[in-house]
């Protein structure tokens, strides 16, 4: 393929990517901050302007039944056979997020498909260029639901999954324009499949302290998700003797400090708890709470001292249960196992890397990421881009022009290494 015109530098990639980032963080459901959560009207909206930048792009646009939006770049070597290579990250957020995570994968996707069809690179595969929508996991008890549903491993029963509001998946789905009764449908066949690629953020401050502005990804820390129920017994605030109470709040406060305490005992091997949702019931000034419902987000670096420490936790609870008379029940909703990366997509980014004289490093993911859903589906790759402070899941998350346009450069010659690989095979 000749080539169109000379390739843009990476500053100018990375004050295109810039423009894009604010474009699409402008869609938010609240004026102050950015929530855009999965089926929602600003999901839509993101999935219909993401569209029209893969339109402009110059890639065949569909929208499969979960909401994902594909962008096809067709291979330019068709003789190669009908491969596909898979590359993108999910245009869903957290509440009151940054703007940068997950879009930045999408924007770096579609601006180096772009780039590889203008610099006329070969490619012995077609590009799907993917925007999920369900990675987060904040509106519905499910997670990476559109990835698992490629990879074949999202069951039926995730549909029924429902909101805060007692709204379904599937009638979400519905209002959305997807076609839920299709889940089964989107399986991936894993043998036209060359891999899937995701660039992401860091979220975390190694590639800021190696002052680098992008690194290569080894392996996505499993993780598991749990609603703790903690019953205690309502009473009258000013009646009952502390000693006579059963206080699921003074109950659960112990419990969050003892998982604390659990995880900080295991932090040589990477274990993090976090309690991010917590409801009290009845939740009155007056009434000593009857119950507490939160919910703990268990990591590690591998799964053998994640089992570990999810044990240690239930045990302490026990204890905690009979010192207060407070009984504790955990209710797991979600696992997903560490996912290592291929070694063969690691040492193509190296090389990539190295070509644009960066120091290649290797890095493991404490974030979840779609790549451990697609993980069950084909070999997968990451590249993590510099976040200043390595903050993410707040509004200052924030990454620089430059390193944006080092992230696209550096997936263009990724994906250019992956199709010499192939056509080498
Ligand atoms: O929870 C995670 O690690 C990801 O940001 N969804
Ligand atoms: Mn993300
Ligand atoms: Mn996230």
């Amino acid at each position: 393929m000749v080539p169109d015109e000379p390739p843009l530098t990476a500053h100018e990639l990375g004050e295109e990517a810039a423009a894009l980032i604010d474009e699409l963080s402008r869609i938010s459901a609240e004026e102050d901050k950015l929530t855009r959560l999965y089926l929602t009207p600003e999901h839509r909206n993101a999935a219909d302007l993401v569209a029209r930048w893969m339109r402009q792009a110059g890639l065949d646009v569909r929208e499969d039944s979960l909401g994902t939006v594909r962008g096809r770049l067709p291979s330019s070597m068709p003789a190669y056979g009908e491969k596909c290579l898979l590359i993108g990250s999910h245009i869903d957020t957290v509440i009151d997020a940054g703007k940068f995570d997950g879009a930045l994968g999408v924007i770096c996707a579609i601006l180096a498909a772009r780039e590889l069809r203008k610099r006329g690179i070969d490619l012995p595969f077609d590009i799907d260029v993917l925007a999920f929508g369900d990675e987060e996991g904040v509106r519905f008890p499910t997670t990476l639901l559109s990835s698992s549903a490629l990879a074949g491993t999202a069951p039926y029963s995730e549909l029924d999954a429902r909101d805060a509001n007692g709204i379904s998946v599937a009638e979400a789905l519905r209002e959305f324009g997807g076609r839920p009764e299709n889940i089964q449908d989107l399986k991936e066949v894993p043998e036209k499949l060359v891999g899937y690629l995701e660039v992401h953020i860091e979220q975390g401050p190694v590639l800021e302290r190696e002052a680098l502005p992008v690194g290569i990804v080894t392996s996505l820390a499993g993780a598991e998700r749990h609603w703790i129920t903690v019953q205690g017994e309502a009473g009258h605030a000013g009646t009952v003797p502390m000693d006579a109470r059963k206080d699921a709040v003074s109950a659960a406060a112990d419990l969050i400090v003892s998982m604390e305490t659990a995880a900080k005992s295991a932090r040589s091997d990477g274990v993090v708890a976090t309690v991010g949702e917590l409801g009290i019931h009845p939740g009155a000034v007056n009434v000593i709470p009857a119950q507490v419902k939160m919910t703990l987000d268990l990591r590690a670096a591998t799964d053998r001292p994640r089992a570990a420490a999810i044990d240690e936790i239930k045990a302490r609870a026990a204890r905690i249960s009979r010192k207060r008379g407070c009984p504790i029940e955990f209710d797991q909703f979600h696992e997903v196992v560490t996912s290592p990366c291929s070694e063969i997509f690691q040492d193509a980014a190296k090389r990539a890397i190295a070509s644009m004289g960066i120091r290649p490093f290797r890095l493991m993911s404490g974030a979840g990421h779609d790549g451990q859903a697609m993980k069950a589906l084909t070999d997968i790759g990451m590249l993590f881009v510099r976040c200043r402070k390595g903050i993410s899941h707040n509004p200052s998350e924030y990454v620089s022009i430059e390193d944006m346009g080092m992230a696209v450069e550096a997936t263009v010659r990724w994906v250019a290494e992956i199709a010499q690989q192939e056509m080498k095979a």
